[in-house]
């Protein structure tokens, strides 16, 4: 009887481990250091007509408008502009949020100035004894913004949610049993101590991630008369994730409450991915941070390490636009590499983090990004990395570039957050 009993547990934890690992390492996924091809970056500071960039001027007017136009058509698609008309509306105010220590805003962001049309929700904690305004770190959630914080005060999404068996999300509808479910990625009372505000929005109210060919969130808003879906070249649900985050900026331009010149912007995984190109493609963002973005975020794609081109391309086909699928299983060809999204950024301070556990984000791309956009920042005054070989983990590295390792797994720590805390300090406040 016990022995059978044992014999039944064995066999459900083996079967456990072969699920986790099918599903952590599809069949074809590099992992082997050894295994890692032979390439050669595209040249950061080589005009494509072979011309070398040696100042500034030539930086900024020629071969950066160049980089961000190969980015725009090839990976993430054009995004339209910022709206004729938007409005903006505080639905609600607490000054005694979160025990009495914070104050807390709901605002909506009407994408079309109409208040039945299409927005976004947007959850603001500011700390409560600063001079005002105060500096903000913006980041998307996944789950909506009830689950960052038990707080019954928070309004609960009405948008398309991923089901999540374990808090009775089965329909795609979230509920009260969510609120505070990601909390561990968001340490709000710490945030708050050091001075700093957070604004977050949900990602599900810009564009629901899911391959829907582009039928709900904000890509219908801009079809041209007859247009049913963006062109291989226009906007994929990352570039509408990184528009909604500059109509957040938006936003900002007009709330007294926040220094508008102090908006560090962070995002996880996909969303650092996001966060990344928002950086590149909106420059009112003072301090972008890339954690664990991986595969079309910080981690060069020519490594082929973990994650890949074409396995992303599949399993995420609404992600990038049409035209990266010439990508797949064909990266020496494309005409950048993810090092000058980072330089696209630049002289604006950027951190990219990893987790040693997390091989399928590809660490060590990840950091060899941080480190080959350097050139760029040193040709505009600012620091290369100031490391050659990657740091151990806990060891952070930080000037105008910051880079981390930490030990763990796929996930936004306390340790994350505090490192990119000390990050901000060490940009605003070195005067
Ligand atoms: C994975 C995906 C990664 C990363 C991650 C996430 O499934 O392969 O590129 O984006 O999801 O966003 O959590």
């Amino acid at each position: 009887m016990i022995k059978n009993l044992i014999y039944g547990i064995l066999i459900v934890e083996l079967f456990k481990i072969f699920i986790v690992n099918v599903f952590a390492q599809p069949e074809g996924t590099n992992y082997d250091e050894s295994l890692v091809p032979q390439f050669v970056l595209p040249d950061v500071l080589v005009m494509s007509d072979g011309s070398p960039v040696t100042d500034a001027k030539t930086w900024m007017e020629k071969r950066r408008p160049e980089i961000f136009k190969l980015f725009e058509q090839q990976v993430y698609g054009k995004a339209p502009g910022k709206p004729g008309k938007m409005r903006f509306k505080i639905n609600s105010f607490n000054k005694n949020a979160l025990d009495g220590t914070a104050i807390q805003k709901q605002v909506s962001i009407y994408f079309t100035g109409n208040k039945n049309g299409p927005k976004m929700d947007m959850l603001i904690y500011l700390p409560k004894n600063i001079k005002k305004p105060a500096p903000v770190f913006i980041a998307l959630n996944f789950n909506g913004n009830h689950t960052i914080q038990p707080d019954p005060n928070i309004t609960i999404t009405s948008q398309w949610v991923r089901n999540n068996a374990e808090y009775g999300i089965t329909d795609h509808i979230s509920n009260e049993k969510a609120r505070g479910m990601s909390a561990s990625r968001w340490p709000v009372q710490q945030i708050l101590e050091r001075g700093y505000a957070l604004a977050t929005i949900y990602y599900g109210d810009i564009d629901p991630d899911y391959d829907d060919g582009f039928q709900n969130g904000v890509h219908p808003l801009f079809y041209k008369k007859g247009q049913t879906q963006p062109a291989p070249d226009e906007w994929g649900t990352i570039a509408a994730w990184a528009w909604g985050l500059s109509r957040a900026m938006d936003y900002f331009e007009k709330d007294k409450d926040i220094n508008q010149k102090q908006v560090v912007l962070l995002g996880h995984s996909r969303l650092g991915k996001t966060a990344l190109w928002a950086g590149a493609a909106d420059k009112r963002f003072a301090i972008v941070i890339s954690n664990d973005s991986g595969c079309g975020g910080a981690a060069l794609s020519r490594r082929r390490f973990g994650e890949t081109v074409e396995r992303i391309n599949t399993v995420f086909p609404h992600w990038f636009c049409g035209n990266f699928n010439a990508y797949n299983n064909n990266e020496d060809s494309l005409p950048v590499d993810q090092h000058m999204l980072i330089a696209l950024i630049a002289p604006r301070p950027v951190y990219v983090a990893s987790a040693e556990e997390d091989l399928w984000a590809d660490p060590k791309g990840e950091f060899l990004s941080a480190k080959y956009a350097g050139p760029v920042y040193q040709l505009l005054g600012a620091e290369a990395l100031a490391a050659d070989n990657m740091p151990g983990p806990g060891q952070p590295v930080m000037n105008t570039i910051g880079y981390h390792i930490r030990p763990g797994k796929h996930d936004v720590t306390l340790y994350d957050w505090e490192r990119y805390m000390d990050f901000a300090d060490l940009h605003f406040r070195k005067k």
